[in-house]
């Protein structure tokens, strides 16, 4: 098949809208497609700095490459999550992914700093339950004592798509109420806008991406994310895609429309500062400082 613009062989096949694209008119129509969520949702402003969470995957792999193709002021930061081989071959992912871009890479390790990598601790929760805080936690108090305006993570279409149909089975409404392309910045700074500038494009067309641009990434699943419900729900998805192209982005917008129906989010006023680290918090010590113990804030301060 060839190419709907020119004469090139295609390169993918995409099924909505259905069109056969060259490598070079896909690449232009996924930079597109993130140019107009980054316009349309106003995420970020051309001098900002940028924390860009690369976890040695390709969806945050591209979203470094691609802000940084577009000219944004880009710094990366990973996390190594202490989950052993994988968690290695991880950052050596990300290592290289930031080294090809030349962009800054900052690497906190779990293990180093709390003691225990994730599936180390013993608890009832699983993994992913304290992983999701820690992660989230760690990219936010560095972007904060650091100074960064906004952070990137490499969240697609059908991350999104998969959180918020597994949320709405599960009625839980107040993580309804909170999703969306960008969290705004609250609680005087200490909550740092986040972005997410592959909201509108697949996991198909990341990986295509990918691929077009000689993105090395890590293939392996988290031996934790095994099992995990996400990857049923995103089956689920991607058959509803198969029979009706279009599925996962309209489920998505109709979803952003209609959000406004869950708010009974935790307003701000209801946050207060955690008492250990002076992050915000729901309770009077924050679930990171709880769920890890400590006794005093961590600084993760980059020295010069
Ligand atoms: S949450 Fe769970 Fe992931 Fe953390 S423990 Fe692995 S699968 S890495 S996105
Ligand atoms: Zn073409
Ligand atoms: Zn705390």
């Amino acid at each position: 098949m060839k190419c709907k613009f020119c004469d090139k062989p295609a390169f993918i096949k995409l099924h909505y809208p259905k069109m056969y694209l060259c490598e070079e008119h896909f690449m232009e129509y996924f930079e597109r497609k993130v140019k107009r969520t980054i316009e349309r949702y106003r995420l970020l402003k051309p001098d900002e700095r940028v924390l860009v969470v690369v976890s040695g995957g390709k969806d945050s792999a591209v979203t470094a490459h691609i802000l940084k193709k577009f000219g944004y002021n880009i710094e990366c930061l990973h996390i190594n999550l202490g989950i052993d081989e994988y968690s290695k071959k991880s950052e050596g992912y990300a290592v290289r992914q930031c080294k090809k871009l030349g962009v800054p890479l900052y690497i906190v390790r779990v293990k180093e700093l709390l003691g225990k990598g994730i599936g180390g601790v013993r608890t009832r929760r699983p993994a992913c339950s304290y992983c999701g805080l820690t992660k989230r936690y760690i990219f936010n108090k560095f972007a904060y004592d650091n100074g960064f305006n906004v952070v990137a993570t490499g969240h697609n279409l059908d991350d999104e798509a998969s959180f918020i149909f597994n949320n709405l089975m599960n009625w839980n409404t107040q993580y309804l109420a909170k999703q969306g392309p960008v969290t705004p910045a609250g609680f005087n700074g200490k909550l740092v806008r986040r972005i997410k500038p592959l909201y509108e494009v697949t996991e198909r067309e990341v990986v295509a991406y990918a691929l077009a641009n000689g993105i090395q990434y890590e293939m392996d699943e988290c031996p934790h994310a095994r099992g995990a419900t996400t990857l049923e729900w995103k089956e689920i998805l991607n058959q509803m895609e198969e029979k009706r192209p279009g599925t996962k982005i309209n489920f998505v917008k109709g979803y952003l429309k209609k959000k406004g129906l869950f708010e009974v989010e935790l307003c701000e006023s209801e946050l207060r500062e955690c008492k250990i680290c002076g992050m915000p918090s729901s309770g009077e010590v924050c679930s990171f400082c709880r769920f890890w113990g400590l006794e005093k804030p961590m600084d993760f301060r980059v020295k010069e």
